[in-house]
């Protein structure tokens, strides 16, 4: 380590006085003018992972759904998984570190994890759209340089895309290759040859409204449609060209304010789907012949990919097993009709996405969504193999076979991946014949509300069973059950955000106005209890009202 030099570029990426962040479960984030430091010292961290693991490590430079001011970086672990939980400690001491102390928290992190600094480093940078994003990325690449590491710079990617090629260059190019140009092939032959199968695919030419968030899934998705025209047309929407990332469109906005993007002029019936502003999410939604807007978020994706392939896997004849992932914010329908209609056994894991994927892992298939639409399915060895076996099995077999292979291939294996998922949605539907309308009846969305209470330190809340009950402060929890109690159907639960400084509220109910009152209630409770902090949280009908002044209308309701 030539900490001469590290010193020395270091004071060009100086930390601004003060400042500390966290890296947390999407990696750093905050307003991207306070970010250049943090960039260069997680090149430097890159670099000594990439060092310790012997295997290329993925950066990447994004803010996700957050505003275009915003920036932020994660790295992303040789198999495309997020980072180890004892480095995101170490991402977080680095970042925070004074000027004077980093070379001392640099030799820590090397001692503790045993890095053998003489050890080839392999770094590959991919950023999003955002005005800041290319700067930001050089830095990352001046820390990688610094410690002596060699780098690849993708520009411009999707979140989902730098995961798949990280996966690639670390299992040898088996997975697919490490390109642009592999990627689009990889996932488009896949999807192309599922949609050959549809015994309807001629009669109906399929197209797709998609709304891009400004962002940079417009560009890649753009590039890719060529691949897959003779099977599905994709119509893209708030591609860039003149909105603003993020703002008033994407899946996010669509997701938490429960109707449609701007910018997107919508049919009735018409399928219609939202990125994120890096393309990790995906919902969709329609609006029905009365003009009602019905949204379908990753809940009933999941309940979709999931139900598939257990019919798959029920023609193939075989005991594989099928589990869902979901978090705490799974809409109450979703879980009752996967395990009750689909018998398809649910687990919760604590929000994160993370969490999710580790856990899916225990399955031989394993689906895992979010309800804002991140997610994918993962499979084991043992599908694998079970697919090559199949050359023996009887046609109807072979055929489901080879479409779950296809399906492996279609599905990005190294994180959740909106135009991945997109390609599944789309080849499940012309595969079952499936309209939005009919999809979307599978059940019906209990009535749920998100809030957002401003609390002094968020800390205060902790959490237990997969964030579903509150441990602290006392009385919470309590107080929780008892506001409950007076709802049908109502759940209700709290967590400090790992994203952003406030705690969020779920409930939800038979009613929407029930899941209101209820949300608003815990809000009080949480405000009393935790430490609020500001003005008392209103009721939503003030919360509704105040919206439509600033002519956001009605919708707006849905958070605050
Ligand atoms: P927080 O801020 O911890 O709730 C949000 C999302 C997560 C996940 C992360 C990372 C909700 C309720 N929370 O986390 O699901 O996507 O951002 O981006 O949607
Ligand atoms: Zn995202």
């Amino acid at each position: 380590m030539d900490l001469g030099a590290i010193t020395k570029y270091s004071a060009l990426h100086a930390k601004p006085n003060g400042l500390i962040l966290q890296y947390g479960t999407a990696g750093f984030r905050t307003k991207a003018e306070h970010l250049d430091h943090v960039m260069f010292r997680m090149g430097l961290l890159a670099a000594l992972r990439s060092k310790q693991t012997k295997s290329t490590i993925g950066v990447m430079v994004t803010a996700s759904h957050n505003p275009e001011e915003d920036n932020g970086v994660k790295l992303v672990d040789p198999l495309g998984e997020m980072l180890a939980p004892s480095w995101e400690e170490h991402a977080t001491c680095l970042a925070n570190a004074e000027e004077q102390d980093m070379q001392t928290v640099l030799i820590d992190i090397s001692e503790k994890e045993a890095v053998n600094l003489q050890q080839d480093a392999f770094v590959v940078v991919g950023r999003d759209t955002r005005p800041s994003s290319e700067k930001l990325s050089q830095s990352v690449i001046d820390g990688v340089t610094v410690l002596g590491g060699q780098f690849h710079d993708y520009g411009l990617l999707t979140t989902p895309q730098l995961h798949y090629m990280v996966y690639c260059r670390n299992t040898g190019s088996r997975y697919g290759k490490a390109t642009l140009e592999g990627y689009y092939q990889k996932l488009s032959k896949a999807f192309v040859e599922l949609i050959k199968q549809a015994s309807c695919s001629g009669d109906e030419y399929r197209s797709l409204k998609v709304d891009c968030a400004n962002g940079i899934g417009a560009l890649k998705l753009r590039e890719m449609e060529h691949y897959f025209a003779q099977a599905l047309s994709v119509q893209l929407f708030n591609d860039g060209s003149k909105g603003k990332l993020n703002h008033l469109c994407g899946a996010d906005f669509v997701k938490s304010h429960q109707k449609p993007p701007q910018g997107m002029e919508i049919k009735s019936n018409e399928r219609c789907c939202s990125f994120d502003g890096d393309a990790d999410r995906i919902v969709y939604y329609y609006h029905d012949a009365d003009g009602h807007f019905h949204l379908i978020d990753g809940d009933k994706i999941a309940t979709l990919i999931s139900s598939f392939l257990k019919e798959l896997l029920v023609e193939i004849g075989e005991s594989l097993n099928i589990g869902v992932v979901q978090t705490a914010y799974a809409n109450g329908s979703s879980t009752r009709y996967l395990e009750e209609v689909m018998k398809v056994p649910v687990y919760c894991t604590k929000t994160g996405v993370k969490h999710l994927h580790h856990k899916a892992q225990e399955f031989d298939i394993g689906v895992y969504f979010e309800a804002n639409g991140h997610g994918t399915a993962l499979f084991s060895t043992a599908v694998e193999m079970k697919i090559k076996q199949s050359e023996q099995l009887e046609e109807k077999k072979r055929k489901a076979a080879k479409m779950l292979e296809n399906i492996i291939d279609l599905f990005n294996q190294a994180a959740g991946d909106a135009i991945s998922d997109m390609l599944v949605i789309e080849a499940i539907l012309a595969l079952k014949g499936l309209t939005v309308q009919q999809w979307d009846a599978l059940y019906t969305d209990l009535p749920n509300r998100q809030l957002k209470v401003q609390v002094a330190d968020r800390r205060v809340i902790s959490t237990t069973n997969a964030e579903r009950q509150a441990v602290t402060p006392p009385g919470l929890q309590e107080a929780i059950n008892d506001l409950v109690k007076k709802y049908k159907l109502s759940r209700a639960f709290v967590r400090p955000s790992g994203t952003e400084d406030v705690v969020r509220v779920y409930a939800e109910a038979d009613s929407q106005e029930s899941a209101d009152h209820l949300a608003h209630e815990v809000s009080l409770a949480v405000f009393q209890l935790a430490g609020g902090i500001g003005e008392r949280p209103q009721p939503a009908e003030t919360i509704c009202n105040i919206n439509n002044a600033f002519g956001l209308g009605p919708a707006n309701k849905h958070t605050v």
